[in-house]
């Protein structure tokens, strides 16, 4: 297979030495060889051949007139100010400045704290825009890192399972193009040319390359997220008068005080507030153009600022925005930025942009790999501050998932003979009656963490409701998420049965994601009796293929089969790092993502062996890429850590009776639908064809809207998750020649310069078998059977709006007139393809100004 492109950036000679590919060898060499693998010589000769948002807790009633609840203007009219290039006489203090304003605010604090322990400290301070992008701006560029960081970085993206067809997406699929290693191409021509001249414009133009892949698995936050944050004035809101009239777009302050009285935006900086949102929203996370136009907006169920107030955190070019109204009125307001800390990342020490450079932006575990009891830990532990408008919530869930795998390690890999009886007393899991989210009334019963809600609709048909705006906890540290989930359901549903309840309405508003297994279960609980099948597959680049060498190596049929006798014997709770470091490997590579042992092919067999597994096989048609074998999980093997209804301990359960007719089930959400929640509406649709649909928002276009439309990969990978099976690799197969060196080198990622918070990848795409032309599900589009749009129909009141929206489908008397694209009854449902974004509007993109300053 041809070399990654974007390495022969630099000669081999030097990138061996950026990348320090000496200590990972003295690393596997002072921890031995432990592990029996393949002869090395095997391996080379033959090598794989391929805030301050107070709006954000409040609820009011926006059908009134006269509103209810008391809501501060945030906004203040102020002077004019013209676009904003740096100028180098500040560059010298900006960072001062801001560090001592953070250095004055914990004075307080930490005096009040000597008389007072319950203090609590601060982790941000207002600044001015202006100042911040100075300090950002005056960050100096070191260009032969930045080319090391790029060349370093591409071989993660390599793994991204899209990147090809990214290059040349489908039609119909509303992406447009985005050639990734080509665009990294260019970025260190512009560093090397030196049209990048400063650090942070390099930063901001690599995070706009990802954010333009739409893929919510795919994004790296750079630690400087962690310490400067950009804010919109306030947050806007999308409404329409009844749902079916188009929407208009209203500062959310101004709707919530004056209801649909209340003056619209009419222009955003003298554009069509229409082209200029259009635009914006270009940077959003989801695949569908109208989620990402939903994401703009404030919103009450989940609760979200919108990106319209968190800016994607990118300084907006200018420090004021001017909005232009219906009543012909025209103001002019201050965007915001914080300076924020957190106790690994903070001001302290920090007076200029060097200082910024040295303690923040380079990554100190560059030279040196981890040690492996701290596999995973890429870069500085930066656990970033909860902020209601944090970016990549998709991420932060699937990362959750990450880190409890780590924590119960081997427990993800068990086997079916032991994974029954829990070693500790469950604690309760259910809880009845109690406050949910925000919603007026508490569920009938609701999970120990709060993740899954279900409701009667006492006046309504008795309809049952599942509300789920995420597939994990909230909590970083929840326990017993997949216990809790199913006891509530099962709760739920035996109830449901007792009193009749014959209409389901599910609720997936906001849902980007979580634990995988929780997507499953939701499905086989509804469905006790059905497959829940769930194609995928992974890109076989030559480092996947390394990588699932690897895996093979250690989880082969032989040592997969010692590892379940072994737990069988001893226990699970005794595999472990320090007694069975051996055994905890296997379980490892198992659950890598590289091994077959835990997968079954469209034959339920697992695949035979390591070629029949991946490949690499071509994609006829379409794009010239190499992929793995199709497979679903195989559920003998747990998914984090416990069995899904219907398997292994729980395989009883496929008896039970479905608690709903799948004609009497209607799924709902505002098409930001994601990851795991992508795998449940696939499971829905796929072996469930009949299941209706209603999308709520998108742009103002009449169009039908898809209601799944975020990220439909299946899994993702981190960074760490990455770095840690390279460092397998090397322990396994430690290089002997310098050509071996080089071999490795080239193709698996190793540690970057530069720090991050967070980075992932999508790893597995989601494929239909039937799909003639097996197209990854990010690229296929389908629109809701109901389209409505947001109106004060239940906008605070999800209960009420469940209420409508079952009358909608099977009563009368809906506040609802029918939908605005579509319909809910039988062969009504939307057809043809979601429409692509309104014409073309020839406007600035504002967003890419800063990116033109000259330097
Ligand atoms: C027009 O509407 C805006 C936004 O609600 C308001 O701030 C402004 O005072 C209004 N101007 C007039 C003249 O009514
Ligand atoms: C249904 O009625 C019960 C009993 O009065 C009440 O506790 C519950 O909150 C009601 N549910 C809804 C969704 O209004
Ligand atoms: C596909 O990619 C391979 C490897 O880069 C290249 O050799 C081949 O020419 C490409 N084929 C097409 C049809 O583009
Ligand atoms: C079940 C659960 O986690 N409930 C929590 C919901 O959020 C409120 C407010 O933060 C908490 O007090 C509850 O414990």
């Amino acid at each position: 297979m041809r070399t990654i492109a974007a390495l022969q950036l630099l000669s081999a000679a030097k990138l061996i030495a950026a990348i320090s590919f000496p200590p990972l060898a003295a690393l596997a060499q002072a921890q031995g060889d432990t592990t029996t693998a393949a002869p090395i010589q095997a391996f080379y000769t033959a090598p794989p051949n391929s805030s301050t948002s107070a709006s954000s807790t409040q609820t009011v009633n926006i059908n009134a007139a006269t509103p209810t609840g008391t809501v501060t203007a945030p906004r203040t009219v102020t002077y004019t100010q013209t676009n904003y290039t740096p100028n180098p006489s500040v560059f010298s203090t900006a960072c001062a400045e801001i560090s001592s304003s953070y250095a004055s605010r914990l004075s307080v604090y930490s005096s009040r704290a000597s008389t007072d322990s319950t203090v609590i400290y601060p982790t941000r301070v207002p600044v001015r825009p202006r100042e911040a992008w100075d300090c950002l701006y005056s960050i100096p560029i070191n260009r032969e890192l930045t080319l090391e960081f790029i060349s370093g970085v591409s071989k993660y993206l390599q793994f991204q399972s899209t990147i090809e067809y990214l290059k040349n997406p489908p039609a119909n699929s509303l992406q447009e193009p985005v050639d990734i290693i080509g665009s990294l191409e260019e970025l260190a021509e512009q560093v090397r040319s030196g049209d990048i001249a400063h650090h942070i414009r390099f930063e901001v133009a690599f995070r706009k390359l990802l954010q333009r892949c739409h893929d919510g698995h795919l994004g790296l936050s750079f630690n400087s997220n962690s310490l400067i944050a950009f804010r919109g004035p306030f947050s806007l809101i999308s409404i329409s008068p009844d749902a079916i009239e188009k929407p208009k777009v209203y500062v959310e302050t101004d709707l919530l005080e004056f209801g649909l009285d209340a003056a619209y935006v009419t222009k955003i900086d003298g554009y069509d507030v229409e082209a200029w949102i259009a635009e914006f929203a270009d940077y959003g996370s989801s695949q569908s153009p109208d989620a990402r136009y939903n994401d703009v907006f404030a919103n009450r169920d989940p609760g979200s600022d919108g990106t319209f107030y968190t800016l994607y955190g990118w300084y907006p070019g200018k420090n004021t925005i001017s909005l232009t109204y219906s009543n012909s009125s025209t103001h002019q307001y201050d965007y915001l930025a914080y300076a924020r800390w957190n106790s690994a990342l903070n001001w302290d020490g920090i007076r200029t942009g060097e200082d910024f450079y040295e303690n923040i932006v380079l990554n100190p575990a560059y030279f040196q790999v981890s040690s492996s009891s701290q596999e995973g830990t890429v870069n500085r532990p930066a656990p970033e501050p909860k902020d209601p408008g944090a970016l990549y919530h998709v991420h932060k869930h699937s990362d959750k998932k990450a880190k409890r795998q780590m924590r119960t390690g081997i427990a993800t890999t068990t086997t079916s003979a032991l994974r029954s009886a829990p070693t500790q007393d469950l604690p309760q899991l259910v809880y009845f009656n109690e406050p949910y989210m925000r919603h007026r009334v508490g569920p009938y019963v609701q999970d120990l963490n709060g993740i899954i809600g279900g409701y009667f609709l006492n006046d309504t048909l008795d309809t049952a409701v599942l509300d789920i705006s995420s597939f994990s906890a909230a909590d970083d540290d929840a326990e017993f998420e997949i216990e809790g989930f199913q006891a509530a359901l099962t709760t739920f549903f035996a109830e449901a049965s007792r009193r009749g309840s014959k209409k389901l309405v599910i609720d997936v508003r906001g849902n980007g994601g979580g634990l995988i297994a929780l997507g499953f279960e939701l499905y086989k609980q509804l469905f006790p009796a059905a497959a829940a099948r769930s194609y995928y597959r992974i890109r076989t680049h030559e480092g996947a293929q390394i990588f699932a060498t690897a895996a093979e190596a250690l989880a082969s049929d032989e040592a997969t089969k010692d590892l379940v006798e072994l737990i069988e014997r001893i226990g699970l709770e005794n595999i472990n790092g320090d007694d069975t470091p051996e055994a905890l490997e296997v379980a490892l590579a198992i659950n890598s993502g590289f091994s077959r042992q835990n997968t079954l092919d469209i034959n339920a067999k697992t695949p035979k062996d390591l070629k029949t597994w991946i490949g690499p096989y071509t994609i006829d048609g379409l794009v010239n890429d190499t992929v793995s074998l199709l497979v679903e999980n195989n559920f003998n093997f747990p998914l984090q850590g416990s069995d899904i209804s219907g398997f292994g301990s729980r395989s009883e359960f496929a008896n039970n009776p479905k608690p709903f007719e799948k004609e009497d089930i209607l799924l709902l959400s505002d098409g930001t639908c994601a990851s795991t929640c992508t795998i449940f509406a696939e499971l829905l649709k796929r072996e469930q064809a009949g299941i209706s649909t209603v999308v709520m928002g998108g742009r103002p276009n009449d169009g039908p809207s898809a209601h799944v439309g975020g990220t439909h990969g299946s899994r993702v990978l981190t960074y760490a998750n990455l770095l840690r099976n390279s460092r397998r690799v090397v322990q396994l197969y430690p290089p002997e020649t310098e050509a071996q060196e080089e071999y490795l080198v080239e193709n698996i990622p190793l540690a970057l310069p530069f720090g991050f918070t967070y980075a992932a990848i999508n790893f597995r795409d989601s494929i239909r078998p039937e799909d003639e032309t097996a197209t990854p599900l990010q690229f296929a589009l389908e629109p809701a059977d109901c389209r409505l749009y947001f109106s004060p129909i239940g906008f605070t009141d999800s209960v009420y709006l469940w209420g409508e929206l079952s009358k909608l489908k099977w009563g009368t008397g809906s506040e609802f007139e029918g939908c605005a694209v579509g319909g809910l009854q039988k062969g009504e449902g939307s057809t043809g393809f979601v429409p692509d974004d309104p014409e073309v509007v020839e406007i600035v993109n504002y967003i890419l100004q800063p990116m033109k300053t000259p330097a």
